[in-house]
């Protein structure tokens, strides 16, 4: 098990000071905070390597696609892809989706054909195949939740019709930190041979993804999420699947030749790299997944499970307490509210005691209306928080309750 007292030191930031006190950083499920090897990266790319990729036959763009080409495979090792050409490098996870939302509605949907989602999805994953309903007349259907925060695979496998093309789930809850049971939505989607997206944006960087393993078809996710730099991030698909799709932007990289009569596309994964892709982003993203993979992935999630029940046990012992998400299996995002104190009001005071945490609706309106609530106070772990950061959260929540009522 890795030393967390020593792990902080990794991230400058952590020691800094925000009005005065030891910021204690809770929004981990919004950004993580990079480590010194993230940063050098950057810096050493930009300060000794930098030139385009894939086009130039100098040594430092040939060194430069080197370093993209090998993080590239350093990703594909950390999912476990079948190969590193079912890797293209996005934006982030919001990007993927809507590239395979294009994508997939342009060339596998017709009007009236369905997608289905689940009732927790970040609005990236809702709102992206809203785009394409409009534009293609296709149809949303949505998995609905018990009170606990689980998704219902008895309702989920009645809604397969005929007409269903794929479904486009979360791996883990970024509201309710629902671990949800992924292998076994695929396996009922196979069943009917549809195929499934997963949003892996608040799974990669808590716990070991096996794609193959796990059977998906597309898995994203953002790379500032999991220790890496903002502007990168990652669609798998799988080759089959790539392979069917149509480009989602046009420009340079992504082609073969190009006439005015006829252009052709290049192949996986560039077909889907339209431009300069962020490089030095993709060489820094390499060095954050090297990063916790040293740490060790169990490791982190044991460590971040351990904080999670902390936490969950320690704020449930505050009056008027009321937490999101009592799922079997969890992720260390924790969402509350406390009886007669306003969300905003919460996470101000906190902010003034120097702990960050997030509040509002989290980009998941619908789920915020299906709790019956306008928003949530939510602390969210990493690998670096420590057991007393939970004691200052749950101290920090007292001190506030005393002064707002
Ligand atoms: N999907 C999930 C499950 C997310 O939690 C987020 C971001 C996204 C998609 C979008 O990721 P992006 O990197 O493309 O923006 N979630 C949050 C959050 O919970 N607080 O801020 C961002």
């Amino acid at each position: 098990m890795y030393d967390t007292v020593k792990t902080r030191e990794d991230f400058p930031i952590l020691s800094r000071t925000v009005y005065g006190r030891p910021l204690v950083y809770l929004d981990n499920a919004a950004t993580t905070q990079k480590p010194r090897c993230v940063v050098e990266s950057i810096v050493n790319e930009y300060y000794s390597v930098n030139a385009n990729v894939h086009r130039g036959v100098h040594f430092l763009s040939q060194q430069a696609t080197e370093l993209h080409e090998n993080s590239r495979e350093t990703v594909r090792r950390f999912i476990n892809a079948r190969s590193a050409s079912e890797i293209v490098f996005t934006r982030g996870t919001t990007e993927s989706v809507n590239l395979v939302a294009s994508s997939f509605a342009d060339s596998q949907m017709q009007a009236g054909d369905e997608v289905i989602v689940s009732v927790m999805e970040h609005h990236s994953n809702i709102v992206s195949w809203q785009l394409q309903a409009a534009r293609k007349g296709i149809v949303l259907k949505v998995i609905p939740m018990n009170d606990q925060g689980e998704l219902l695979l008895d309702e989920y496998e009645k809604l397969f019709t005929p007409r269903t093309r794929i479904v486009s789930v979360a791996h883990v809850s970024n509201v309710l930190g629902t671990v949800n049971p992924v292998a076994e939505l695929i396996r009922i989607a196979h069943a009917h041979d549809v195929p499934v997206l997963i949003d892996g944006a608040q799974s990669i960087p808590h716990t070991p993804v096996d794609v193959q393993a796990l059977g998906a078809d597309f898995y994203v996710f953002s790379g500032h999420k999991v220790y890496g730099p903002t502007g990168i991030g990652v669609l798998y698909g799988r080759e089959e699947w790539l392979d069917r799709l149509p480009p989602y932007q046009g420009g340079g990289e992504m082609i073969k030749n190009v006439s005015f009569e006829k252009t052709t596309f290049n192949e996986l994964p560039f077909k889907f790299e339209a431009g300069t892709p962020d490089y030095i982003g993709s060489t820094a993203l390499a060095r954050a997944l090297d990063y916790v993979s040293a740490l060790g992935m169990e490791d982190i999630e044991r460590h971040e499970r351990g904080l999670t029940l902390y936490a969950l046990s320690r704020l449930k012992s505050i009056p008027g307490m009321r937490i999101f998400g009592e799922a079997e299996h969890r992720s260390g995002v924790v969402s509350f509210l406390v009886d007669g104190v306003h969300p905003l009001d919460m996470g101000t005071l906190l902010d003034r005691m120097g702990i960050a945490v997030r509040t509002g609706h989290h980009c998941a309106e619908p789920l915020m209306r299906r709790m019956g609530v306008e928003g949530t106070v939510r602390a969210s772990f990493a690998l670096y928080n420590t057991m007393s950061e939970v004691d200052a959260l749950a101290e920090g929540i007292e001190r506030a309750c005393k002064m707002l009522r």
